[in-house]
C-alpha cells in the first residue's frame, strides 16, 4: 500500500519576544519525537516561527520585518533542514515571507514542503487573507490584509512522499474552492496550518461555534475531495488571546482519525493509506463523470 506516516505538530503559544532559536528548538523536539514514531513527514502550523504578529498594528518597519524570513533556510532555520535530512523526515512549515522584487518589499503568509533530504519541493502563499487592513474598533485585531499580499502561486500540488500533496493556510480551509482546485489535480493529502483566535469581538454565538466550524470545514473538504487533510493549530493563550487547538488528521472519509487533546506543543501521528480515497474518486466523487461545470460558471465570475 502507498502510505505516508504523518505527524501533526501542534504548537502552544509563542510569545512576542521569543527568539527564533527558542522556537526552532521546540520544532526540533517535535521533529525528533516524530522520527521516533517513524514519521515520513511532520506538519507544523501557520506562522510557526513567531507569535501571530498580525494582532498588532505594528508601525515600526524594522520591527515588522523582524517577524519575516528573508531566506529559507536562513541561519536560524537551517537546523530544521539539517535535522530533517539527518533523520530522513520531511516537513511542512508556515512562516512570514519577505521578498524584495524590483526594489519593492513583498510580504506573503507562506508555507513550504521539504522532502526527506532537506530540499524544498513546494511553496504555497496564502490566498484567502482574513481580517482587515485597518484597525477596527473592537477588542482584538486581525490585520492580515495589512501585512500580507494575496498569494500569487495558486493552489499547486506536488508529487512527493509517494503521493500527491497540497498545502493551504488557515482561512483557506473555510473555502470549498481551496480543496476543489487541489482535488481537481488529484490531491491525496492536504497539509494545513492555522492560527484561529477567538475573543476578537465577534458575537459569542460565533466564537462558541468556532471549534465546530473548524472541524466542519476540514472534514467536508476532505470528504468532498477524497483526500487526507492534516490540520495543525497554533493553540492556547498567546499574548492575551485564546487560539483554538483541535489539531487533527482527517481521512478521505471525512472522519477525524487522530486529534490533539491539549493546547500546547503536542504531536499526533497516523499512518495514512493514500489509496483510501480511491473508492470515493471512482464513484460518488468521480469528478469527470459527475461534475456539471456548465452550471458552475458563476463561481469564477463573481
Ligand atoms: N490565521 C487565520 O487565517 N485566521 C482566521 C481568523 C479569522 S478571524 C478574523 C481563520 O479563518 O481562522
Amino acid at each position: 500500500a502507498r502510505t505516508i506516516t504523518v505527524g501533526a505538530a501542534q504548537l502552544g503559544p509563542i510569545a512576542r519576544h521569543d527568539t527564533r532559536r527558542q522556537t526552532v528548538s521546540r520544532l526540533l523536539e517535535l521533529m525528533r519525537e516524530a522520527h521516533g514514531f517513524r514519521c515520513d513527514l511532520i506538519a507544523y502550523p501557520e506562522l510557526a516561527l513567531t507569535t501571530f504578529f498580525p494582532r498588532w498594528p505594528i508601525e515600526d518597519e524594522a520591527e515588522l520585518d523582524s517577524f519575516y524570513e528573508t531566506e529559507m533556510p536562513g541561519p536560524e532555520t537551517r537546523p530544521l533542514f539539517e535535522e530533517a535530512a539527518r533523520r530522513g523526515i520531511g516537513f511542512s512549515l508556515g512562516f512570514a515571507e519577505l521578498v524584495i522584487e524590483n526594489g519593492r518589499k513583498r510580504r506573503f503568509n507562506s508555507s513550504i514542503l521539504v522532502d526527506k533530504t532537506g530540499r524544498i519541493v513546494g511553496k504555497y502563499r496564502k490566498v484567502h487573507l482574513p481580517g482587515h487592513s485597518d484597525v477596527m474598533d473592537r477588542p482584538g485585531q486581525h490585520l492580515e490584509k495589512r501585512f500580507f499580499e494575496v498569494g500569487d502561486l495558486g493552489f499547486p500540488v506536488w508529487r512527493a512522499f509517494g503521493g500527491i500533496l497540497g498545502m493551504c493556510i488557515c482561512n483557506d480551509r473555510r473555502w470549498p474552492e481551496t480543496y476543489r482546485v487541489m482535488g481537481l489535480q488529484g490531491v491525496e493529502m492536504v497539509l494545513l496550518g492555522y492560527n484561529s483566535p477567538i475573543g476578537l469581538g465577534d458575537p459569542f454565538e460565533l466564537d462558541a461555534l468556532e471549534p465546530f466550524h473548524n472541524h466542519l470545514v476540514m472534514q467536508s473538504g476532505a470528504y468532498q475531495n477524497a483526500t487526507w487533510v492534516v490540520g495543525v493549530a497554533k493553540a492556547g493563550l498567546e499574548e492575551g488571546f485564546n487560539m483554538i487547538g483541535q489539531t487533527c488528521i482527517i481521512a478521505p472519509s471525512g472522519e477525524i482519525v487522530a486529534q490533539c487533546a491539549t493546547m500546547g506543543d503536542e504531536l499526533i501521528v497516523r499512518k495514512c493509506d493514500l489509496d483510501m480515497g480511491a473508492p470515493y474518486r471512482a464513484d460518488i466523487f468521480n469528478f469527470a463523470y459527475h461534475r456539471r461545470i456548465e452550471h458552475y460558471k458563476l463561481i469564477t465570475e463573481r
